[in-house]
């Protein structure tokens, strides 16, 4: 069996990103097969994170890396996260998703916030994200509950970004 396999990335509309995942039950070598995919596939698409909808997986699973260019690797694997606390403060950031390619919106969200997860040994962790860390561990866990960051946008927006995707599926489906 391969080490790694990249998995194919779903792009919206597609009903498997609209639902809720299940709890992770058994954090076991499936799941950490599960996670090296979505870490590979995360760094090959490019991207800071990777939810297990996208990649057909309903599951409450997500992987991040928020580190610089010229820094060193943090790959994460977060399971069953929950959110402890979110601070008060807010912030703005421009959001993108590898299931909306190519479009880009300012959402704002808790600037801080604190999660409790598994990791890839089963062990729990509470951490606190802040940064573009907080923005993506937030949009992940909203990609657990089958929410797109496009849903925080106007109903109108949010239409002309979907007929976009499904102009851009059938193109890819094309060729
Ligand atoms: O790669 C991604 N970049 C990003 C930028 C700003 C806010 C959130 C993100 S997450 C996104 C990858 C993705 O779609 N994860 O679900
Ligand atoms: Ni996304």
């Amino acid at each position: 069996m391969p080490r790694m396999t990249l998995r194919n990335i779903l792009i919206h509309p597609d009903p498997r990103l609209k639902k809720v995942c299940e709890p992770v039950a058994d954090v076991n070598a499936k799941i950490r097969k599960l996670a090296d995919d979505m870490l590979e596939t995360m760094y090959d698409a490019p991207g800071v994170g990777l939810a297990g909808p996208q990649v057909g997986v309903l599951k409450r699973i997500f992987v991040i890396d928020c580190s610089d260019k010229d820094e060193a690797p943090e790959p994460m694997v977060l399971i069953n996260p929950k959110i402890t606390w979110v601070s008060e403060e807010m912030n703005t950031y421009e959001e993108g998703c590898l299931s909306i390619p190519e479009v880009y919106e300012e959402v704002t969200r808790p600037e801080m916030v604190r999660m409790s997860y598994l990791d890839v040994d089963g062990k729990t962790h509470e951490e606190e994200f802040d940064d573009l860390y907080a923005t993506a561990v937030q949009h992940e866990l909203d990609h657990l509950n089958g929410t797109l960051f496009i849903d925080y946008l106007s109903k109108m927006k949010r239409a002309m970004i979907t007929k976009k995707m499904k102009k851009l599926k059938k193109e890819r489906a094309r060729d």
